[in-house]
């Protein structure tokens, strides 16, 4: 029986369309500077929010409305529900999802017991695959929910609990391979401190290289050749997150030679958390070649906490397309909505209107963005701001011809310098909206 008998295939129909269960401006079939949306866009839907979300805050219990769900933890109810998932990711018309290993299947009470139910729901999720052809983008492991992680996995002051965690993230990974995961992501979950008298900080980032170390020897013994990722966000749970931003993620894996092997699975409601913006997260890691996926999701600029509500914003969605193109496209990674619907928006069919909405929203941010390249405006702007550059002293100090005490000769020569290139940030603002 489907659990979403009044939805058929979400159609595109275009900007002027009134129905609300069609896309506006996602057209999977279009083509985008030489390649389809679908190809470009990659869109994945996240198990956690969209299928285990009971909308529970602080302040009350879940008040999501989800008929197919029986509320038990029954490995029946998770496979009915794995089936339920893929008749929302084939009606939406998305190509991939991603889940954590407790998010898919319940937790029994002994790692053995965890490990057959994730087996059990791994096969009908596989045979969903396989029927639908829908992909897994990439899987992860819970190591933040269970009280055994309280102090975190990897960086636990309890070795007992990183070791658990490596069994855990062990499975996981096997899964994920069986299953044909384009990727494995590392969220820092519990990882981080909450008081620095407590914590021996230099100890628990050794342990968490030597973990990330372990799960790179394990891919390569069982043969998965998926792409790792470290996901950023720097509080919550933890008051300090070891892998807070873009910048502190790259510093921690080239510390620890991990660089190779990781790249920074981004996303934009961690961003803000850090006082960045997405778009600067998403400079940081392209320019380090490490730029690999974003979990696509939005904060409230009132709200100081991650939120994750459904990307609507075209001025983001356009900052994050522009640089997934100047970067050269995604390869294993993709806009994964790791995002939920609000607590107030309980009824199945609110899933349907959020991701349609953010799929619309990025889809309009690759338009413009590509708009953007390909007139070439802003770009020729950036250049001529960096004209001096181009020749004469500037081009002589980029080839290294250059020194202190020969640039000191220089100037002591000439006395003073005369400013030239205005920063012109309000002409690019108001080029920026020609094209929004
Ligand atoms: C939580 C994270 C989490 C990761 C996957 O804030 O965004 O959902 O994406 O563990
Ligand atoms: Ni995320
Ligand atoms: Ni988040």
């Amino acid at each position: 029986m489907a659990a979403f008998p009044d939805v058929s295939k979400i159609p595109f129909e275009g900007p002027d369309s009134r129905n609300p269960l069609a896309f506006r401006y996602y057209d999977a079939n279009e083509v985008v500077v030489g390649k389809t949306m679908r190809d470009h866009l990659r869109f994945s839907v996240v198990y956690w929010h969209t299928f285990r979300g009971t909308g529970a805050d602080p302040f009350g219990p879940g008040t999501m409305q989800r008929p197919w769900d029986d509320g038990s933890e029954s490995v029946e109810n998770a496979q009915n529900r794995a089936r339920v998932a893929f008749e929302f990711f084939e009606k939406l018309g998305a190509p991939y999802y991603a889940f954590h290993d407790r998010d898919v299947a319940p937790e029994g009470r002994s790692l053995s017991e965890s490990n057959a139910n994730l087996d059990a729901v791994a096969k009908v999720l596989k045979e969903e695959q396989q029927r639908s052809g829908v992909k897994l983008l990439w899987g992860t492991a819970n190591l933040f929910s269970n009280p055994r992680y309280m102090h975190g996995a990897a960086t636990s002051c309890n070795a007992d609990a990183f070791a658990y965690g490596a069994a855990q993230v062990k499975k996981a990974m096997e899964v994920t391979h069986e299953l044909g995961g384009e990727g494995y992501t590392f969220w820092g979950g519990r990882e981080g401190y909450q008081c620095l008298w407590n914590t021996d900080m230099q100890r628990e980032q050794e342990h968490l290289a030597k973990f990330l170390h372990m799960a790179v020897d394990y891919a390569k013994e069982i043969g998965f050749t998926g792409q790792f990722y470290i996901e950023p966000k720097p509080k919550e749970p933890t008051k300090h997150q070891y892998d807070s931003d873009a910048a502190a993620c790259l510093n921690f894996l080239r510390q620890y030679d991990l660089l190779p092997h990781l790249k920074l699975n981004l996303e934009t409601n961690h961003a803000t958390l850090a006082g960045h913006t997405m778009h600067h997260e998403m400079e940081v890691a392209g320019a380090a070649g490490a730029l690999g996926s974003i979990d696509a999701n939005t904060g409230d600029l009132l709200l100081g906490w991650d939120t994750d509500q459904f990307p609507t914003d075209i001025y983001l969605t356009t900052q994050c397309m522009l640089a997934v193109l100047k970067y050269g496209g995604f390869t294993t990674g993709g806009v994964n909505f790791d995002a939920k619907v609000r607590r107030e928006s309980f009824e199945p069919i609110d899933l349907f209107y959020a991701h349609i909405g953010g799929m619309d929203a990025f889809a309009r941010g690759l338009k413009i963005a590509a708009a953007m390249i390909a007139d070439g405006r802003l770009a020729g702007m950036v250049q001529d701001r960096y004209a001096s550059w181009d020749e004469g002293l500037g081009a002589a100090i980029e080839a290294g011809q250059h020194d202190f005490k020969s640039l000191e000769k220089l100037m002591l020569d000439r006395g003073e310098i005369t400013p030239n290139a205005s920063g012109r940030q309000e002409l690019f603002e108001n080029v920026v909206n020609q094209y929004v």
